[in-house]
């Protein structure tokens, strides 16, 4: 499925211009190239039956939302790059996170660092290392970006990243309390639902669903709300600085997540970290299970991975200022 474009300023229809302090006020409120409106409402966020992270379940309010149907494109960046010539973090520092399955070793207790390689030379461009392109995938998201190199992108396209409750809201699709976007049933007894890890995670992935690392987005079938990948293929950057206690005592419309000081990843305690949604082809039902709608996961903002991307919101009624010089 297409996700070539999402230029939307071109075809907004103006639906009021106002002068405010020396500014041209343009307001639009038509329907974003390949975006859809989320209604304002009520959801229960989080789970009770989840990871400590997701407690407690707690009622949340939130406004009427644009969001992005797919996760941003290889296309899409290489177009935003084209256009900027933005460079990456990754291609910066010139190395990046390349998740590979570790030896088979039962016998061995595995962890992240037996699977996460930093690899030379590997960016947006190259997923995999400098051997790798993305000729053929450009219809794939975009991997190996850092928040900021996210944030970068969406405010060219004059948008933003969605928060946390938002992603949330827009990934159930209506269904409430249900574990999975597509209802109860476990991953292993549905079939190619989404793009994630079939069997023991790290070391054996069935790739049942075709994919052993990115799939087009779009590839699998959208949620109640018409959004595509939304849990699945890659974990996806929100806004949300991370605190794994956040929902005892988050506001109950429109929260936003803690300030940067007060971010807490009880695990790397001295570094402030984002919260990542949605999980990726990495995620099996016997390891981190990201899939899970309610599923958090603390980032490092400033480190990027083969298997986290992003897609942008945007406000309703958004109000578009330029300045009188531009028109
Ligand atoms: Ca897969
Ligand atoms: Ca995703």
């Amino acid at each position: 499925m297409s996700n070539s474009t999402q230029f939307s300023v071109g075809v907004l229809f103006v639906v009021g211009i106002v002068l405010v302090d020396g500014y041209l006020i343009v307001e639009t409120d038509a329907e974003p190239s390949n975006m859809v409106w989320i209604e304002a409402g009520s959801f229960t966020m989080g789970s009770d039956r989840g990871m400590p992270d997701e407690y407690p379940a707690h009622p949340v309010d939130v406004s009427g939302f644009w969001i992005d149907k797919f996760e941003v494109s290889n296309q899409d960046f290489q177009s935003f790059v084209s256009e900027t010539g933005y460079v990456t973090f990754s291609e910066t520092i010139e190395d990046s996170l390349v998740f590979k399955s570790p030896e088979d070793n039962h016998n061995m207790r595995l962890g992240p660092l037996d699977w996460w390689n930093l690899v030379e030379r590997a960016d947006w461009r190259h997923p995999q290392g400098p051997d790798d392109n993305i000729e053929g995938k450009l219809e794939h998201p975009v991997v190996h970006v850092t928040y900021d190199d996210a944030l970068a992108y969406c405010n060219w396209v004059g948008k933003i990243l969605p928060t946390e409750a938002q992603f949330e809201f827009a990934a159930r699709g209506g269904k409430e309390g249900e574990v999975y976007t597509w209802g109860n049933e476990p991953l292993h007894h549905s079939h190619s639902v989404t793009n994630n890890w079939q069997g023991e995670f790290p070391l054996d992935n069935e790739v049942s669903d075709g994919y052993a690392t990115t799939a087009p987005t779009g590839e699998f079938p959208a949620n109640g709300y018409g959004l595509h990948d939304i849990t699945g293929n890659v974990w996806e950057w929100v806004s949300d600085w991370y605190h794994p206690n956040y929902y005892a005592s988050s506001p109950s419309k429109n929260p936003i997540g803690v300030s940067m000081s007060d971010s807490l990843d009880p695990l790397e305690p001295g570094l402030a970290k984002r919260s990542i949604r949605g999980g990726s082809f990495l995620c099996s039902d016997n390891y981190c299970a990201g899939f899970r709608v309610s599923a958090r996961m603390p980032a490092d903002p400033g480190t990027a991975t083969n298997h986290t991307g992003f897609r942008c919101a945007r406000r309703s009624n958004m109000m578009e200022k330029f300045s009188r010089r531009s028109i």
